[in-house]
């Protein structure tokens, strides 16, 4: 009989939904485990980097549930967003079809590929039943002044369409999801202050020592916090002061202009007041159009006005222009800043372009003073404090200290830290997402919708339009609505959530899917949370996986859970890539999943991802290499199948150590516990499963060299085959459990124990190696049996009865008998 893996597959698929194997309940007498992989974006179809994502997920899901473990391993769909409605738009469709189209036909594909998910569990965050709750999340949010509406000029993507967070524009300026150009938009949009979780989310980073340090790295430089002070500058003849911030206090002798953002309030009352008001007005309209990546690019041109005002630098006394520049921006810090050319780099540029004077008050720990009049750039490291009154020839920090004690006490600065991380703006104009509870009332202004009348329903019969547009705000019959407080007449809010909201707190549903009365039962979260090993893409390192500590740590300030952190462990996966590049579809070098496991299985499929490379690494797609492991899987499958006679009558006694006298069999004996040791550490500790894979076709190389001769043969055969299969069952469920059964075994193998390994086995025989040299016996040493070449070299190049006869001698070669002799010929 052929190894049939289609059949041999679907077959233990439906025996594990039949028997609710992997169905799970939160039980206060068993250790828990949450392991949980990314859900997907029901895009219509798996691709490589889901299989890999799914296929480590649950190779550690089942190796935990074979270690005792109570094991939550959910999977749902991230359903929500834009693909949906461009799809509704190309094929007629409606965006909810299409999206349970796609749930349906992706769940089919995760359960061919045999995940151990306990499918109850599924979420699907576009069903009412789940986003009334995101919807009362939002509103928990409200009440705490967590969620607020306001107007600023916001990142906004022309091609679809709507705004986007700060994260959501990647580091060249263009849209996360379509990657085109993102420009400026003053627009009324709600927002997340996430911001005042800056310093809770930056602190706990170092609590995560089970996160890759990369992604740590990358928060803390997302977040960015910085250190330093509140200046106040007087422009008497605006009648107006100006805050500025700075890191670098111990500069403000070196002050030699002031400069305003585009958008600064105060650029309103300069306006009016200015004698150049339209070369003024010029300036800040191209300014406010620019991005905020060419308007900051160090390299970027430094462009600015003068606008005829001086403001008064409270520490000199001394008089500086002010100026509206390009490259500062106004959500930083106070949207203004005092202007020192000789000691930053981007002033100094505009200095030396306006020719702004360069007062330089910092000079290198050794060498002479700086003259700002020849400086050639800017000098911004820390060093001696000059031309700075008292303070001259203190090291820069402690200048900042004792400049600050200084200012505060005369009242013109205050301490300040602030955070490069801006609130998320979490509104988007689009329909396809969780309508925010929010109406607008004639009367009463703006009113959240109460608890009680949630979930506020999408409308799923709208069609999506041409050009983008939201048809949501169109929705006449939707959006007129009665307002919960007067009754009056009251306009829902038209924008939907980001889904980045939906996917920011999905870990907590899970574990209490089907609750209709509360978001979910505390006790449940209290047992299940955090996550103990998350698994997914490293490009979510500054969204979601920000996003959902910072839900995370919500919901603890609101009692809703005691964790503070969503995942304790995070493993970011590599990339599948063939012919040395991304799988795309624009690179045409896409292989579909669905063809693999049609044509190699899925037990092959995940066996060749785990096997190919360690989990964070990239992944080379290779033919050659799925064959390669498929054929091992054959052999698996014919080695049991031919000698199945033999190990079903085999005694289960297992065979002790002690009882072996032949040196092989004593050797095949330590092998198979040698294989329990090495893989359980590989996996449990190391998370290299593709190191594990190979140590266990090892051992099915020794399987097929025991011939066996007696009964205890058979016996020992017998244990090294079961291990085998244990061990290799979270790899390939499949497989693996239809030789279990074809071998008499009445358990399931995905619910029996995880192998033990015999230290008494493990214990290794000692030989007696002689060692000659050219050719002569010159010394005999107890060795441990099983050294390799290259130790057994060693071992008797240090013996030093060995040392003394080839001393000043040219070593030749070390001819090596394992466990038997060493050779060592020398030029006499
Ligand atoms: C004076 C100064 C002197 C500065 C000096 C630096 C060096 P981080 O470290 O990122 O917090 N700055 C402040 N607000 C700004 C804004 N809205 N747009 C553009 N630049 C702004 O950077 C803080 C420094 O960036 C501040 O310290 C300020 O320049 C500038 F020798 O003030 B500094
Ligand atoms: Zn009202």
């Amino acid at each position: 009989m052929a190894y049939d893996f289609l059949s041999i597959e679907q077959k233990w698929q439906k025996v594990w939904e039949e028997e609710n194997t992997f169905k799970v309940k939160a039980d206060p007498s068993k250790k828990k485990f949450y392991c949980l992989e990314m859900f997907p974006y029901p895009s219509g179809a798996l691709h490589m980097g889901h299989l890999r994502n799914y296929s480590i997920g649950d190779m550690m899901a089942r190796f935990l549930w074979m270690n005792g473990y109570n094991v939550l391993h959910p999977m749902g769909f991230d359903a929500f967003g834009l693909p949906a409605e461009n799809a509704a738009l190309k094929y007629g469709v409606q965006a909810h079809e299409w999206t349970h189209k796609n749930i349906e036909q992706m769940t089919d594909q995760l359960k061919r590929m045999g995940c151990s998910y306990d499918w109850d569990r599924r979420v699907e965050t576009c069903n009412p039943d789940y986003y009334r709750w995101t919807q009362w999340i939002f509103l928990q949010f409200f009440k705490k002044g967590l969620a607020y509406r306001k107007k600023a000029p916001v990142n906004w993507c022309e091609s679809c369409n709507t705004v986007l967070a700060n994260e959501q524009v990647d580091s060249e300026g263009k849209c996360w999801r379509c990657n085109s150009p993102v420009i400026k938009k003053k627009l009324e949009q709600w927002f997340f202050r996430i911001t005042d979780y800056a310093q809770e989310l930056l602190d706990d980073l170092d609590q995560l020592p089970g996160w890759p340090e990369r992604v740590r790295i990358m928060q803390r430089n997302w977040i960015g916090r910085s250190e330093g002070a509140r200046l106040t500058f007087t422009a008497k003849e605006l009648g107006e002061e100006i805050e500025t911030f700075t890191t670098r206090f111990d500069t403000i002798f070196g002050v030699t202009f002031l400069a305003l953002a585009p958008e600064h309030p105060l650029v309103d009352t300069i306006l009016e007041k200015a004698s150049n008001k339209e070369e003024l007005e010029t300036f800040v309209k191209t300014c406010i159009s620019q991005s905020e990546i060419d308007r900051t690019a160090v390299g970027g041109e430094k462009n600015g006005v003068f606008t005829g005002f001086y403001a008064t630098n409270p520490a000199t006394g001394e008089d500086v222009p002010i100026w509206i520049a390009n490259y500062i921006l106004m959500d930083y810090g106070t949207g203004a800043i005092m202007g020192v050319p000789a000691h930053d780099e981007r002033d100094f540029d505009f200095a030396r372009k306006y020719q702004i004077p360069v007062v330089a008050v910092i000079q290198p720990a050794e060498g002479d003073h700086l003259d700002g009049d020849t400086m050639s750039e800017a000098f911004v490291d820390n060093g001696i404090a000059f031309n700075s009154g008292e303070f001259n020839g203190l090291p820069t920090q402690e200048a900042i200290g004792r400049m600050l004690d200084w200012g505060e006490e005369k009242g013109f600065c205050t301490r300040e830290v602030n955070f490069r991380i801006r609130d998320w703006l979490i509104s988007r104009q689009r329909y396809w997402g969780a309508p925010i509870p929010i109406v607008y009332c004639d009367h009463c202004g703006m009113v959240p919708v109460p608890e009680k009348d949630l979930p506020v329903l999408l409308p799923t019969n709208l069609t999506v339009k041409e050009g983008g547009r939201s048809p949501l705000a169109e929705a006449d019959d939707w959006v007129n609505t009665t307002c919960p407080v007067c009754g009056g007449h009251a306009r829902r809010e038209v924008d939907t959530m980001d889904t980045f909201i939906c996917s920011s707190w999905y870990q907590f549903r899970y574990v209490d899917p089907r609750n209709d009365k509360k978001v979910f039962e505390t006790d449940l979260a209290n047992y299940w949370m955090p996550v103990d090993q998350y698994i997914g893409g490293i490009e979510h390192a500054c969204m979601h996986l920000i996003y959902s500590r910072f839900f995370t740590k919500v919901f603890a300030d609101l009692g809703l859970c005691n964790a503070r952190e969503p995942f304790s462990n995070l493993l970011t996966q590599g990339m599948v890539i063939k012919d040395g590049a991304k799988m795309s579809k624009s690179l045409g070098n896409v292989v579909d999943p669905d063809e693999i496991i049609q044509k190699f299985g899925a037990d092959t499929a995940r066996l060749f991802i785990l096997f190919a490379a360690p989990p964070g690494n990239d992944l080379e797609w290779s033919e050659q290499g799925v064959e390669g492991v498929h054929r091992f899987l054959n052999r698996v499958w014919r080695y049991i199948e031919e000698n199945l006679e033999g190990l079903k009558n085999a005694s289960m006694e297992r065979v002790e150590m002690g009882s072996l006298v032949n040196k092989d069999r004593r050797d095949f004996k330590r092998k198979i516990h040698k294989t329990i040791e090495d893989v359980t550490r590989d996996i449990q500790e190391e998370r290299q499963f593709n190191t594990a894979v190979a140590r266990l076709m090892e051992l099915l190389n020794s399987i097929y060299s025991c011939s066996p001769k007696d009964e205890k043969d058979w016996g020992l055969l017998r244990e090294g085959v079961e291990v085998l299969l244990m061990c290799l069952n979270p790899f390939c469920p499949h497989i693996t459990e239809e030789l279990w059964q074809m071998l008499g075994n009445q358990n399931r193998l995905a619910l029996s124990a995880w192998p033990i390994k015999d230290e008494a086995a493990l214990v290794l025989d000692s030989v007696t190696v002689v060692i000659q040299v050219n050719g002569k016996v010159r010394h005999k040493i107890d060795l441990p049996a099983g050294l390799s070449k290259d130790e057994l070299q060693q071992k008797t190049l240090n013996e030093p009865t060995i040392q003394k006869r080839i001393e000043g001698k040219d070593l030749v070669k070390v001819i090596v008998v394992p466990d038997k002799l060493v050779n060592v010929v020398v030029k006499e």
